[in-house]
This record gives C-alpha cells, sequence and structure tokens, in this order.
C-alpha cells in the first residue's frame, strides 16, 4: 500500500522523512507531495509569467566564457566579458574547457549510480555532523528546516584528496576513481579561472593564488527525485554559495533558476559545460564589485535531476576580507572580516534563510 495512504497524508514518521526524499517516493509511490515539503503560497514556485510577474518564462542565455578563448590573443576582451558576467549575473557558463568529456560524463553518471545504491550502503554516511568529511543527507538544512526540501545530497571533503579520499563511499566500486580525477581537475580549472577573475580585478601580484592552491574544496552530488505536484515546493530554497566560485554540473534536466532584475530565471542546461558563481567570499574578497548571486532548484513531475557543485574558497582556516587593493576612500570597505568557523556557527545557529549570512557580514555605510 502507498505510504501516504497507509498512514495519512501528514502522519508519515519523522524517521522517514530523514532517510531522503528519494526514499520516501520508492517506498510511498507518492501521487501527492507529504504536507512536510508543502512550502507556503509566497515561497512556492509558480509556473509561468502569467501567474506570477517575478518568473519570466523564456530561459536565459547566461554570459558564456570560453575558456579556450581565454588563455588565447583575446584574453583582454574576455577578461572584460568575464567581469560584466560577475558584476551583472554573478554567473556564466564556461564552455571549450579542458576536461575531457569523458571525465564529466562518468561524474554525472557514477553520482546517479549513487543514489541508486539501496537505503542501506548510502546510510552509512548519513550523519548531520556538519565537519564530517563525507555527509549523505536530505533537504537544504536537515535539521533546522520546518518545510523539507526535494532533495537528497552527497557532500565530500575534497582537499587535500589523500586525506580525504579514503573516508569517501566505496560503491560504487570505481566512485573513488571517478570522483578523485574530477575533483582533481575541477580544482585545476578553478585555479586557471580564478587567476582570471583576479586579473579582471586588477589584482595581479596577490599571493591569495597561492593560498587557493592549498583551499578549501567541497563536492555535493545532489539528486532531485520527480515530483508529483512540483509547484508545492522546491529542490533548493533560494541561497547563494559561502566560497569564492563554485563550479557547478547539470544533466541535461534543467531546474536551476537564478535570480536577475528581480526575476527567477531557469539556466539553460549546455552539454558539457560548468556553470560558474560567484560565493559569497568573492563579494567579500571584491568589496561588492562582483555579486554573490541568490539561485533556487525547481523540481519537475516527469524526470528526476541530478547535479555536482564544486565549492572552492581559501583553507577553512583563512580570513576572508575586502582586497586592500579594491579598497580606498571612493570605496570603503563594505564587509568585516569572516572566516568559516563564523560561518559555521551562523548557520548552525538558525533556519539559514537567503542570504542571511552575507547580510551579516556587510558594514553599515553612511
Ligand atoms: O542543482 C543545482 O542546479 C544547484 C545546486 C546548488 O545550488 C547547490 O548545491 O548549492
Amino acid at each position: 500500500m502507498a505510504l501516504n495512504e497507509q498512514k495519512g497524508k501528514d502522519d508519515i514518521p519523522e524517521s522517514q522523512y530523514q532517510k531522503g526524499v528519494k526514499q520516501l517516493c520508492e517506498k510511498g509511490h507518492l501521487n501527492a507531495v507529504p504536507k512536510k515539503y508543502i512550502l507556503p503560497v509566497s515561497e512556492r514556485p509558480t509556473k509561468s509569467s502569467v501567474e506570477d510577474p517575478n518568473v519570466v518564462k523564456q530561459n536565459l542565455q547566461l554570459p558564456i566564457i570560453d575558456f579556450a578563448e581565454l588563455l588565447g590573443p583575446n584574453r583582454p576582451q574576455v577578461l572584460q566579458s568575464l567581469a560584466n558576467a560577475c558584476q551583472q549575473y554573478g554567473f556564466f557558463q564556461l564552455v571549450n574547457h579542458c576536461m575531457l568529456e569523458d571525465v564529466v560524463r562518468s561524474m554525472i553518471d557514477v553520482s546517479g549510480r549513487f543514489f541508486d545504491l539501496p537505503l542501506e550502503e548510502r546510510a552509512k554516511y548519513m550523519t548531520t555532523d556538519m565537519r564530517a568529511p563525507v555527509r549523505c543527507g536530505t533537504s537544504f538544512s536537515q535539521t533546522k528546516d520546518t518545510v523539507l526540501c526535494w532533495r537528497d545530497f552527497l557532500k565530500l571533503l575534497c582537499h587535500p584528496l589523500p586525506d580525504f579520499l579514503p573516508h569517501w563511499p566505496a560503491s560504487p566500486v570505481d566512485f573513488r576513481k571517478v570522483v578523485g580525477t574530477y575533483a582533481e581537475e575541477t580544482k585545476h580549472l578553478f585555479l586557471v579561472v580564478m587567476d582570471a577573475i583576479l586579473e579582471s580585478l586588477g589584482i595581479m601580484e596577490d599571493n591569495i593564488l597561492k593560498d587557493f592552491e592549498n583551499g578549501s574544496q567541497m563536492m555535493v552530488a545532489n539528486f532531485y527525485p520527480a515530483c508529483p505536484q512540483p509547484d508545492l515546493t522546491l529542490g533548493i530554497p533560494p541561497h547563494s554559495d559561502y566560497g569564492f566560485l563554485t563550479l557547478l554540473l547539470q544533466d541535461e534536466v534543467e531546474g536551476l533558476q537564478i535570480q536577475h532584475q528581480d526575476k527567477w530565471i531557469t539556466v539553460q542546461p549546455i552539454p558539457n559545460a560548468f556553470v560558474v558563481n560567484v560565493g559569497d567570499h568573492l563579494e567579500i574578497y571584491s568589496n561588492g564589485k562582483y555579486k554573490s548571486v541568490l539561485h533556487r532548484v525547481v523540481v519537475n513531475e516527469a524526470k528526476s535531476r541530478v547535479s555536482v557543485a564544486s565549492l572552492h574558497s581559501l583553507p577553512f582556516n583563512c580570513t576572508v576580507r575586502p582586497s586592500p587593493k579594491l579598497v580606498d576612500e571612493a570605496n570603503p570597505k563594505r564587509y568585516m572580516d569572516t572566516d568559516f568557523r563564523t560561518f559555521l556557527a551562523y548557520v548552525s545557529s538558525r533556519e539559514p534563510k537567503k542570504k542571511d549570512f552575507l547580510e551579516s557580514r556587510k558594514v553599515a555605510l553612511n
């Protein structure tokens, strides 16, 4: 018998939710979204601009940065496009990058196969300890969310790789090899893109690039099951990312939306491209010049979706502050210094809402 018939729609035991939304769908054969996932009307995604003027129906063409061009004679023009993208959208799509298509495809594939494993296998990695090297979970902030999100995730700490790899899942059998290769190549790509971003900010000789080589890297594989009533819930609620840059791979199913000029706009998946976004730390470091933009994930009735986000920042014990090169009398310091411990304490103490953390670091200017 279907789970929501067995217990009544609002009577699913809490422990069942903690096992994740994929398990809930498989056990429950759900034909309706359980109450625990139903957002208040004002927070629901709406389908079209007819229903909600804040949602634009057509897909947004994010600025496209051609990686090969960035490394060639047109670098100055590409740096200008990069600066425009980071200022106006906080997002761009990176195409023509150096990572082999096979590495990209295998990463999406092995992530899907991980979520296909029986619950008992995935449950080995379920913990609410935010510092765990491997953390399998569900929703956005599993222990704090009053309404749960329609997503399961696997978070992996990645750097230094030899320290963390032995903790990663050993199943599927090729998981460590595929994800390890992908993590290293993503880190390399991040360093090259970050170097260009520093140059686009006019910062050429800062030692920060050395720090990034030993910087933190966290990978999040997301699984969003098909949802019987996608208008009532979200895969991930509006949030910004904490680090300097996030490199996101999405499969061919759309779902990512970014806030642009007060509207939610869907990012069209481009095969083999990375969606790159500015995180809170880069907004702080650039003293507000580059924008860490709210984004969210909508789900759909027909297809499940897989994405993999790779979040990069300075080492966890470093302080992030506006670059002195971007602070002067005309541009006073707009953000307080911050570090990872402050961020963890902040998000552990409350239901993480929107850009709360970044807002909390802003200096009140007269
Ligand atoms: O699935 C996506 O497209 C976005 C994922 C995301 O925003 C996240 O993992 O923080």
